[in-house]
């Protein structure tokens, strides 16, 4: 059953509200002293650890990485017409949003001649990972691809475990995917060896400047590893959900969401808060309900039931305002009466999603969001992905002679004041009567 956590009462100043919304723990520090081997080995010996990894851990036995042009090609002709024209639709719309999202150059001039801009360059090579495991999430080639393409990245790898079933190929729906969006460097890797393949370099795979997508626990150390040597997106654990209800939220929606995302994985967190006793009662019921007669009952209930899901009970939505800020969820919901009002009070969420009609799923798959989102609180520091995690900016700066004649004394100033009188030197150098008239000269 899923437990209850009653926080109506609580004083906010004597009780942690982080602490106290149920969590799932996910030891990424533990999981690293198994994956620095991998990693090491995969640096060391290329291709050859990686085959060796790949029959170890997905039974393959292939010494080929790279996924075959044919074979990508092959996979979208084979592809379920409504699945093809479920992506299509989520590309289209995530197109959309990332071009209107992209970030222009911003020029300013500060006084005549001084003129700072500050300049967005896409990054030149990313390596996106898409996890195989419970479910072959096709939807997360297009929340990675996407944006890079829009950002304007140049190259783009994308690797995928290879499947025993799929003759050691990544699913054929993610080669189809990768088709559909013009990805033809494809790599049959999974896990720890993907990330480590990525920020290395192995045999046809150049190393990547930049790697984005979820994965398990492995994949989390992995990035953590290699934090540094490649640049991160983000450390995605077990999905979560977290939906902020009143007595007007209709239960049979609520225990719907919350079993979209317990169906990810057994150690996935749903959680409910609300400050409706009835809501409560009525979102369990439901559970019970709907949970059977849905396809993973067994890893549903499991998450459901574990202690990382749970109904909060607060005294109003003041206070559920609050917890689920503390909470900084993946995703949140909120079906209340007035859901734009508290949608705008939220400070931490990976995405939030407002009244009846805009569950999690179509997030998920094509509302025009990227469902690759900070989890396990990261929401209160990070973002989700988004054309800005492809994109660097610089400050480029551009001033005329008189201009930096006028800030010339502050430097010098500023330089002394720091004991680096080498800086002032390299401004009054240029303004010296004697060289001046030796140039002129
Ligand atoms: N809810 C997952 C993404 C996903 N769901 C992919 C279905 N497919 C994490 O945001
Ligand atoms: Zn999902």
């Amino acid at each position: 059953m899923i437990r209850r956590i009653d926080l109506r009462g609580a004083d906010p100043a004597s009780v942690d509200y982080r602490a106290s919304v149920p969590r799932a723990e996910f030891d990424v520090e533990a999981a690293t002293h198994q994956v620095q081997p991998i990693i090491d080995a995969v640096r060391a010996r290329g291709v050859e650890a990686i085959t060796e990894l790949s029959a170890r851990f997905d039974g393959v036995d292939s010494d080929e990485i790279a996924v075959p042009r044919e074979a990508i090609t092959a996979a979208l002709e084979t592809l379920d017409p409504a699945v093809r024209a479920g992506l299509e639709e989520s590309i289209r719309r995530l197109r959309i949003t990332s071009a209107a999202e992209l970030e222009h150059d911003v020029t300013t001039e500060l006084a005549p001649g001084a003129v700072v801009t500050h300049r967005k360059v896409p990054i030149d090579r990313v390596g996106l990972y898409v996890p195989g495991g419970l479910a072959p999430l096709v939807s997360s080639v297009v929340m990675n691809v996407v944006p890079a393409q829009v950002a304007g990245v140049r190259s783009i790898a994308l690797s995928s475990p290879p499947q025993k079933n799929s003759g050691g190929l990544p699913e054929p729906t993610i080669l189809a995917a990768c088709a559909l969006l013009g990805v033809d460097e494809v790599y049959a890797v999974g896990g720890a060896q993907a990330i480590a393949m990525f920020a290395h370099g192995a045999g046809p795979c150049e190393r990547v400047d930049l790697v984005t997508g979820p994965g398990n626990v492995y994949v989390a150390a992995a990035k953590r590893l290699l934090r540094g040597v490649v640049g991160i997106d983000s450390e995605a654990g077990p999905t979560e959900i977290a939906i902020l209800a009143d007595d007007s939220a209709d239960a049979a929606f609520v225990a719907a969401d919350l079993i979209s995302q317990a169906e990810h994985d057994p150690m996935a967190g749903s959680v409910l808060v609300t400050d409706s006793l009835a809501l409560a009662d009525a979102v369990e019921a439901e559970l019970d309900k709907q949970v059977f007669a849905t396809r993973h009952t067994e890893r549903i209930r499991t998450a459901l039931d574990g202690r990382q899901s749970g109904i909060v009970l607060v005294d109003d939505m003041d206070q559920g305002v609050e917890v689920v800020n503390a909470y900084a969820a993946e995703h949140l919901e909120i079906h209340t009466a007035d859901a734009q009002a508290h949608a705008a009070r939220i400070r931490n969420a990976g995405a939030v999603f407002i009244g009846p009609w805009a569950p999690v799923s179509v997030g998920d798959y094509c509302a025009g969001s990227n469902h690759v989102l900070p989890t396990a609180g990261c929401a209160c520091h990070s973002s989700g992905l988004s054309v800005r995690a492809f994109t660097r900016s610089m400050h480029v700066v551009d001033y005329s002679q008189a201009a930096l004649a006028e800030v010339a004394d502050h430097v010098v100033a500023l330089a002394e004041a720091e004991d680096l009188p080498g800086h002032g030197q390299a401004v009054t150098v240029r303004f010296d009567a004697s060289r001046t008239e030796t140039r002129a000269e």
